[in-house]
């Protein structure tokens, strides 16, 4: 979807993120009062707090058959999830927006990000140079960026308005934001996919450093995985291959999907400053090109087929 917010028939729009936007039945619709939304993911594509432009072709589309394809994974593992359909047509999904999008079930969103870490990097790695801690759990001395922990950390943070960035939290602030028992079985609910996650992709050649859930409760007080999972956009994905050498050198893993992309932005040919108040300029065709072939890369790597674009 090139288009901002589409006008489609038998929805109406009703929030945009970053790089997605929601919609709700519209009256007379089919789907109207059955709780519902329609997901849509866009090309969009951010780097550095910024949205850029051009988006990068058929990224909705991989992106959105690559979270279902997680979640048919994790149905078998008994992980329940958001999903009602992916029917295209007339009283379903609008054609316009079609294989990037699902209906999904409207749920009472879990007010806090469950975020596990596998791996040592990003704002955990700023913690533990600074204490040793990553959110106040104390780690072992000797950890590189990228290195492996030695087991999965829950590392929730509360959604800031938009703009901001989410804030890391403790569990203790996370049981008195969300109720104890809540806490324990998000924290639960997200080790488990996790788990059952990094291992999928490590033996597809992925390491899943790490990733951000969103959870919501059903009629019936069960927890169920929503949003988009276990895409480049809600994770960390690096590629195997290198990963030992970049943790013996000391270097930053490479970002599997927008390497390319922070390159350019921040050489000289973008002339573009990371730090100023100027938007981006617009990405060039070879670094939209490279970056959609990372996507489907990782997509080919995971499910073992093509996306339907
Ligand atoms: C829900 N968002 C994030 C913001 C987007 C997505 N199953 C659900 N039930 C109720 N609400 C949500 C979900 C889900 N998933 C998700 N906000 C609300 C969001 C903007 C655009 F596509």
């Amino acid at each position: 979807m090139s288009v901002e917010t589409a006008s489609l028939e038998g929805w109406q729009h009703l929030a945009s993120g970053k790089v997605r936007e929601i919609y709700t039945p519209a009256p007379g619709s089919s789907w109207e009062g059955q709780d519902v939304l329609l997901m849509v993911a866009t090309d969009r594509i951010s780097a550095y707090d910024h949205v850029l432009s051009p988006g990068i072709p058929d990224k909705g589309k991989i992106l959105t058959q690559m979270s279902l394809w997680w979640f048919e994974q994790l149905a078998a593992a008994g992980i329940n999830n958001h999903v009602v359909s992916t029917e295209v047509g007339p009283g379903a999904i609008p054609e316009a927006v079609a294989g990037r999008s699902m209906i999904v079930r409207k749920l009472k969103m879990v007010e806090a990000e469950a975020i596990v870490r596998g791996y040592l990097t990003g704002s955990g790695l700023a913690e533990y140079r600074a204490s040793g801690t990553v959110t106040g759990i104390a780690l072992p001395e000797g950890l590189s960026d990228g290195s492996r922990l030695p087991e999965p950390l829950f590392t929730p943070s509360t959604k800031a308005e938009q703009g901001d960035h989410d804030e890391n939290i403790s569990f203790s602030r996370l049981e008195e934001v969300i109720g104890g028992e809540l806490a324990q079985r998000l924290r639960d609910a997200a080790l488990k996919v996790y788990a059952l996650a990094e291992e999928t992709a490590r033996a597809a050649g992925i390491i899943l450093a790490d990733t951000k859930f969103e959870f919501g409760l059903d009629e019936h007080g069960a927890l169920i995985l929503a949003d988009e999972v276990l895409t480049p956009d809600s994770s960390r994905f690096w590629p195997a291959a290198g990963w030992e050498q970049h943790v013996q050198a000391g270097t930053a893993q490479p970002s599997f999907d927008k390497q390319f992309v922070r390159n350019w932005l921040t050489s000289s040919e973008s002339g573009w400053e990371r730090d100023g108040d100027l938007a981006p300029p617009a990405l060039p065709a070879d670094i939209v090109q490279a970056t959609r072939e990372r996507y489907l890369d990782a997509f080919r790597r995971l499910t073992g087929t093509e996306p339907a674009l």
